[in-house]
């Protein structure tokens, strides 16, 4: 009998250029997963919406993140790579889930608590509905592990429950996922302000590093990135800064943080960030020249997001077609 591979889901929405934090938080990780599981890797367009888009913008990011993904060395023929808003189960998915849903759990998210202090009154009800579309990427797909960041982690809790109580309501329909939180790169912090996360709709550029971001422009930012005067290159948490240059250096090289402790015994900053930025430097390059021809063959990237909705809708509404009846509804006409 063929051993059936375990399903992993995961997806990254267009809502800004990508960082650093995506790349090591995320895509990194998922390139070490595609030879060991059944992999879709979604373009979360409908995800980015829930804040205002410039519609010219959100064309060019949604093909500009599928090219990175590949780019990165997500290979398109082992994995499913698609563009959810072609995949209209998930939308669908998301409303019936949202019915079973309580305006509790989603006002608890931290996510959504941060945002709408800062937007107020004009905060989204997309933006307050989201996790539960998040939900549905996820169940519809009976996906066994979601790789996310820690940030997330809240999220993936509610699909949790979400699948849980669809379960015990209607009788078992999904497979109930679980984190999968990688090992380096979990969580990368803003380069000015290390107590929140590095963002990629973040107001200060000085913050983020963009996988697209040039060298010199790379190198700059990681000289400005805020430090401490103590002057040690150690990896303590009275040492946020430096702890989180080590980390991307970590996740970049997949060394311990006591190996680059170690390295830089006696070593000021200075030299330390210009090693952080070198290496952050070497890992992009490539990733940005295959980016840049990959985003002249628009017929080729069609392709790959063609056939990977394809497979992909085939899946959701198998999944889709399992929540309608036991909800109660009628089955469409056959055609
Ligand atoms: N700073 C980070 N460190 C580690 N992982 C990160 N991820 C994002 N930022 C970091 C991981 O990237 C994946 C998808 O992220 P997303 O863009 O869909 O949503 P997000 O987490 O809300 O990312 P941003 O950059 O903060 O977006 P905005 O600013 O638009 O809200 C997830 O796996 C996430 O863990």
């Amino acid at each position: 009998m063929e051993n059936k591979k375990e399903i992993i889901f995961s997806g990254i929405k267009p809502s800004g250029d990508l960082t650093l934090g995506n790349y090591l938080g995320a895509i990194k990780n998922w390139v070490k997963l595609q030879d060991e599981y059944d992999c879709l890797f979604c373009v979360v367009d409908l995800h980015a919406i829930t804040v205002k888009q410039i519609p010219a913008d959100l064309r060019r990011r949604t093909l500009e993140v599928l090219s990175i993904y590949i780019a990165s060395g997500i290979d398109p023929e082992k994995n499913t790579l698609f563009i959810q808003s072609h995949v209209p189960a998930h939308s669908e998915a998301s409303w019936l889930l949202t019915c079973n849903s309580y305006m509790g759990e989603l006002s608890r998210m931290t996510q959504y608590k941060d945002k709408s202090q800062k937007m107020g009154e004009s905060i989204g009800a997309g933006l307050f509905n989201y996790p539960i579309l998040m939900a549905a990427d996820i169940l519809i797909y009976n996906t066994n592990l979601v790789p996310v960041g820690t940030d997330q982690k809240q999220h993936l809790e509610l699909a949790r429950d979400l699948g849980i109580r669809f379960n015990n309501t209607y009788s078992e329909t999904f497979v109930i996922p679980e984190a999968y939180i990688p090992k380096a790169g979990a969580k990368i912090m803003d380069l000015q302000d290390s107590s929140k996360k590095m963002s990629k709709s973040d107001t200060n550029p000085n913050g983020f590093i963009l996988i697209m971001d040039p060298p010199e422009v790379i190198r700059k930012k990681i000289s400005r990135a805020v430090t401490d005067n103590i002057g040690v290159v150690n990896y303590s948490d009275d040492q946020p800064g430096v702890k989180n240059l080590i980390n991307i250096l970590c996740a970049i090289k997949g060394i311990t943080p006591e190996e680059v402790v170690k390295n830089f015994e006696g070593k000021g900053y200075a030299e330390f960030k210009n090693v952080v930025a070198d290496a952050i430097v070497e890992e992009l390059t490539p990733v940005q020249e295959k980016v840049k021809s990959l985003l002249k063959d628009k017929t080729y990237l069609e392709s790959i997001y063609g056939k990977g909705a394809e497979k992909a809708s085939y899946l959701a509404n198998k999944t889709l077609r399992k929540m309608k009846k036991k909800i109660g509804l009628i089955p469409e006409a056959k055609k």
